[in-house]
């Protein structure tokens, strides 16, 4: 449906418009908004019935999106910092007490001074971006700001908050971010969710994989913490954290002691297997050894193993594994990843619908990001080169030293947009410490008020995906797709390319392609001549919505991931098993006992299933749906008792990098050594810090990713009168 085409469909007072949800999820719903045309305002938001994969529904958080588009903390204006307000927490709702309104035109004159003075001052370098994925649209989450930040000669920031140690693990075993689609999941026999919360997090995949099981499929949960998918689950394995590797190595240990591995397709597609078996083979690899680690029973072990090793054989539907980025998110956890990886290449799950493995579908879009961001641009720097490059994960360390820890001198401005940084970087301590200096210029291009606008010197309103125009792919599926601007922009919101285009233009650069915008954007996004793009034109999205990719087909007409050569882009052009995963047991990679002494138990920081990171957990809607008003911390009941805590007793988590305080609940959601608390805003918590109080800067094996689920801590109760006072 063309937009003019929805008019027409539509009644007289209101159109449907094609939108795309732009969060950090692998879903990537197609959405249909409903706009009351006399008014402007989006009524109604509807998973499109017509997308393969969202089919017609929406998480409960998208849902209730319009409580967040038209949220009371919607930052609308451009506002400067007023005369001796100083940085750090305000109150909520009453954040723009603190500001003053400026005009578009006053705040990027006033903004593009400062940058050029402190360019000139400490050099271009001085200036950090700091972004994620609040937008996981082509232009939104990286386009015209990366042609800013490259003229100008900016650090560059290494992206790593989230996924580099999983994503270096497909990559160092298959070459390709590719994998198991979606939809297939219908056909598999076995069903293992490892380190994935897919009710959670994934929730568009959970219909599948209900089918699968309605046709005797067997879900299976990886997990150390009873998620909502756990719980759904036919079995939920406990795991300790950080040991996921050993498992899986286990796992290979029973396959290839019984002889399971399909060796017509290792001979055909991999490389390296027997120096994986050798390895795999070793007695420190066998179901007992495994258990003593992992904290799971041999037997389940073993059973697991021929479970997954047989069941194509026995039922002639193959097995798939769902791996997402909680394993990975951990010290070891690109060894981990990898050796997860490697499992289907033994059974040669690949070869039939259904089988497999999915950790991202995101390499299947061949999207021009060089023409978007035109890193070439570094070169009409000052800089004159590649500029240096800042560890996102240690934006502690990047705020509070003198070489910024890369070398190099200190960070002088901060630009920050698509982003909660005050929240969710690891170290939060050191992250605030350095927000809060004052000879630090920072900018927020934010939809709302939250715990990083309270540091800033300028705020900048910036639209929700119901207010811009974007093209976008998927990590969850395999359909591009156009998202239409339903509504106009609330306030003054300014799109990430609106915004970086004319700061751009302010800053006197002067090469003409600051004056794209989205139009000619999305059409450079799509100049692509890749097979897999054939018809994904921008015609075509606008008018259909969604295209699905042309991904190669075999003889049967299946499209099936690294069922043949063909498929694999590593060096040896096969499925690699070396170099084998080595795993280290994470109290050795944490620096030993003596640490572990005074901090005993394992801390997952957890993301919440009713709000995306830190996005929602502002909204009443959405905090009831969390069920929780305060932050809760999840113990087991062994732990609980050595420390004397119930239900709700306040208590303290602690290590040598900070505190919290929560209110315990103790329960059945962790096993013993593990306690959980969940990812909210700082200003929102008790004390004022979030769970990343108790993160730290160490960075993954593989990747350089952030370490948030390898945290050790105490706990402490305290006394009533002390919580109420923090
Ligand atoms: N509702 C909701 N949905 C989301 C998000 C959200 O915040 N809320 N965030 C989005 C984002 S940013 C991402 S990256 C995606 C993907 O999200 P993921 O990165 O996969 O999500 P997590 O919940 O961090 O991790 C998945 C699971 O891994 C578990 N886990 C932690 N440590 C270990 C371990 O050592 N071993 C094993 N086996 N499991 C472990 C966690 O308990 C969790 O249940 O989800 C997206 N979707
Ligand atoms: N303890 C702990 N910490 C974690 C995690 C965890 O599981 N536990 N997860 C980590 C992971 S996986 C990730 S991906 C990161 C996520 O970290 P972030 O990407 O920072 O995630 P959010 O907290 O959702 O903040 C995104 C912000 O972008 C804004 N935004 C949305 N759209 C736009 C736009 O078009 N323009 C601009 N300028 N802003 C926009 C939203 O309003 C929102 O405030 O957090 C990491 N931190
Ligand atoms: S957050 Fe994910 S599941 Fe929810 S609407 Fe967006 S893409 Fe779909
Ligand atoms: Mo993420």
């Amino acid at each position: 449906m063309n937009q003019e085409e929805q008019t027409r469909v539509g009644s007289d007072a209101t159109r449907t418009v094609h939108a795309v949800c732009s969060h950090d999820c692998p879903d990537s719903c197609g959405v249909l908004v409903t706009v009351d045309e006399l008014s402007g305002r989006a009524t109604k938001l509807q998973g499109d019935p017509a997308h393969p994969v969202t089919r017609g529904f929406l998480c409960g958080k998208v849902a209730k999106y319009l409580d967040r588009v038209y949220s009371p903390d919607r930052l609308l204006y451009p506002m400067r910092r007023k005369q001796g307000i100083a940085k750090g927490p305000l109150v909520q709702g009453r954040e723009v007490e603190a500001f003053e309104r400026i005009s578009w035109d006053e705040a990027l004159d006033k903004i593009a001074a400062r940058l050029t003075a402190i360019a000139a001052e400490h050099g271009p370098e001085s200036v950090l971006p700091y972004s994620y994925a609040g937008t996981i649209g082509q232009l939104g989450f990286g386009s015209m700001d990366r042609r800013f930040f490259h003229r100008l000669g900016a650090s560059r920031l290494d992206r790593t908050i989230c996924a580099t140690a999983g994503t270096a693990a497909l990559m160092s075993v298959y070459g390709a971010r590719l994998g198991t689609r979606p939809e297939d999941f219908a056909e598999a026999g076995l069903v293992i969710a490892w380190g994935a919360n897919v009710h959670g997090n994934n929730i568009h995949l959970w219909p599948f994989i209900e089918q699968a099981r309605r046709m005797g499929a067997r879900l299976v949960v990886i997990d150390p913490y009873r998620t909502r998918t756990a719980a759904l689950a036919d079995e939920h394995l406990a795991i300790r954290p950080g040991t996921d590797g050993l498992l899986a190595l286990g796992l290979m240990h029973v396959l290839l002691r019984e002889e399971m591995e399909d060796r017509a397709y290792l001979d055909r597609c991999t490389h390296g297997f027997d120096a994986l078996r050798a390895h795999a083979m070793k007695a420190e690899h066998a179901p007992a050894a495994v258990a003593a680690v992992t904290g799971l029973a041999a037997e389940r072990i073993e059973a697991l193993a021929r479970e997954y090793g047989t069941v194509l054989r026995r039922t002639g539907r193959p097995s798939a594994i769902r791996l997402n980025y909680g394993i990975q998110r951990s010290e070891n956890g690109g060894t981990a990843a990898r050796a997860v990886c490697m499992l289907p290449l033994l059974t040669g799950a690949w070869t039939r619908r259904g089988g497999g493995l999915q950790l991202s579908t995101s390499g299947a879009f061949p999207f021009n990001q060089e023409r978007l961001q035109m890193p070439e641009l570094m070169r009409a720097s000052p800089v004159g080169r590649g500029t240096r490059v800042v560890n996102m994960s240690r934006l502690g360390a990047a705020l509070t030293r003198e070489d910024a820890g890369v070398g190099g001198g200190p960070v002088k401005a901060l630009v920050v947009y698509n982003s909660n940084a005050a929240a969710i970087a690891p170290n939060q301590t050191e992250v605030l410490r350095g927000l809060a200096r004052e000879d630090l210029f920072t900018v927020v291009h934010e939809q709302i008020f939250n715990d990083t606008t309270d540091y800033a010197d300028y705020v900048l309103p910036a639209p929700t995906f119901l207010e811009v125009k974007d093209v976008q792919g998927a990590y969850g599926h395999l359909f591009a797709q156009v998202s239409e601007q339903a509504i106009q922009p609330l306030g003054e919101a300014w799109s990430n390319v609106r915004l970086f285009g004319e700061l751009g233009r302010r800053m006197g650069f002067p090469e003409a392609c600051f004056d794209d915008r989205e139009e000619e954007l999305i059409a450079q996004a799509l100049e692509v001549d890749h097979p897999w793009f054939a018809g994904v034109t921008k015609e075509r999205l606008e008018s259909e919505g969604h295209v699905e990719l042309a991904l190669p087909k075999d003889a049967r007409g299946e499209s099936l991931p690294f069922s043949s050569p063909e498929w694999f882009r590593t060096a040896s052009g096969r499925g690699e098993f070396v170099p084998v995963p080595i795993f280290i047991a994470p109290s050795e990679s944490r620096g030993g006992s003596a640490r572990d002494a005074a901090y005993p138990l394992e801390f997952l920081p957890r993301k919440a299933d009713n709000f995306m990171n830190t996005t929602f957990a502002n909204v009443p809607v959405h905090q009831r749906l969390e069920a929780k008003t305060e932050g809760v911390l999840e113990m087991h009941a062994v732990d609980a008792a050595k420390r004397g805590v119930v239900t709700g007793d306040g208590v303290e988590v602690v290590n040598g990098r900070g505190r919290i305080t929560l209110r315990a609940r103790v329960g059945t959601a962790v096993a013993e050594g593990v306690v959980a608390a969940r990812l909210d805003w700082a200003k929102l918590s008790a004390g004022g810090m979030n769970v990343n109080a108790l993160t730290s800067e160490r960075l993954t094996d593989l990747g350089d990713g952030a370490t948030f689920y390898s945290t050790m801590v105490e706990v402490r109760r305290v006394a009533a009168g002390e919580l109420a006072a923090v």
